[in-house]
């Protein structure tokens, strides 16, 4: 029998990427089809990211990954961290700078959905319709009334936060005939909502307060039990920021002794983690970090990662660098 000759394998002109977070199938598929992709969270094995380190030139990561100094050192070759999500709190920037990686995000295509799901929350929280839903589904119809809910058109809403985000809230609550205030690190040119300087001073001001500013550093327990106290008895509270905006401890306290009447929250400081207390209240509204969850919008957002890796491995400028 004549030897076959022996099998020559070409090594793959591929870019190689590691896949840091979790990320819809049909990103991981269009990844598949231009990069060779490890995907470190589908690896039990501890040693796996140093082993293909020397080769990665791109790490996708999420809204939620944590992409330290230290992680990005294990990384010689490489070269940009793309994020799956608006927020890249998670990244160490700065030290991305000094090594000369860049850092890209995924910005406005999920405004409207983060903002659609904020008022969501207020109006599920304030309307009860969690509460409402089960009422029906367990037969109460016809049995006892359902309590009085509270009216959200009218009411005085406070924004944390007047970015992309809290501006499309803003424009919402509009809608709903809402008077609307905010605060931000400084005040917005341009801008006729009531600024105050301080959440707690907003908080004093409104009937609900929605959270959407960034996270990171500056903004950790932003939302602490004196602010949560100014917003008051009839307060309620959203948050669709950032988990660590909000003091979670003080907020369970606020919700226990009803020092507020309630909150709706997509986010949480240790997610998938949610407080026992919180999951056992019946005036809150929980959601799993979901706000950008629509299919139209995470195709968007999967399009814009593909996008900058794709620019950057062509040597073209990238669509979306973070500031
Ligand atoms: C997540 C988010 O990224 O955009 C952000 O900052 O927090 C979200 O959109 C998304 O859940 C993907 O993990």
């Amino acid at each position: 029998m004549q030897d076959r000759p022996p099998l020559v394998t070409t090594p793959s002109m591929k870019p190689q990427i590691l896949l840091a977070a979790k990320v819809p199938p049909f990103l991981v598929e269009a990844l598949a089809q231009r990069y060779i992709v490890h995907d470190m969270l589908a690896q039990p094995d501890p040693g796996f990211v140093d082993r293909v380190a020397p080769q990665v030139r791109a790490v996708v990561a999420n809204g939620e990954s944590t992409i330290t100094a230290d992680f990005l050192a294990r990384l010689p070759a490489v070269e940009l961290v793309s994020v799956f999500g608006v927020g890249y709190d998670g990244v160490d920037v700065q030290a991305a700078r000094q090594r000369g990686i860049q850092v890209t995000n995924t910005p406005d295509v999920l405004t409207d959905d983060v903002a659609d799901m904020a008022m969501a929350l207020l109006l599920a929280v304030a309307r009860k319709v969690p509460q409402a839903d089960r009422y029906v589904r367990d037969g109460q119809w016809g049995r006892a009334a359902f309590p009085f809910t509270r009216k959200v058109s009218g009411a005085r809403l406070g924004i944390v936060g007047l970015g992309r985000i809290g501006s499309a809230i803003a424009q919402r609550a509009r809608g709903f005939g809402m008077h609307i205030a905010y605060t931000a690190r400084s005040r917005k040119d341009g801008i006729d909502y009531p600024y105050y300087p301080t959440p707690r001073d907003l908080a004093e001001q409104v009937d609900m307060l929605i959270v959407s500013t960034v996270g990171g550093p500056a903004t950790h327990g932003l939302i602490d039990a004196e602010t949560l106290r100014a917003l008051g008895p009839q307060g309620i509270l959203v948050n669709i920021a950032r988990g660590t905006v909000v003091d979670e401890d003080a907020l369970v306290e606020a919700l226990a002794t009803k020092a507020i009447a309630g909150a709706g929250l997509d986010v949480f400081a240790s997610e998938p983690r949610v407080p026992a207390a919180l999951a056992s209240m019946d005036n809150v509204v929980l959601t799993p970090h979901m706000a950008s969850g629509t299919l139209e919008t995470r195709t968007a957002m999967a399009n814009l990662v593909l996008d900058n890796l794709d620019a950057h491995f062509a040597g073209r400028p990238l669509p979306t660098p973070v500031p």
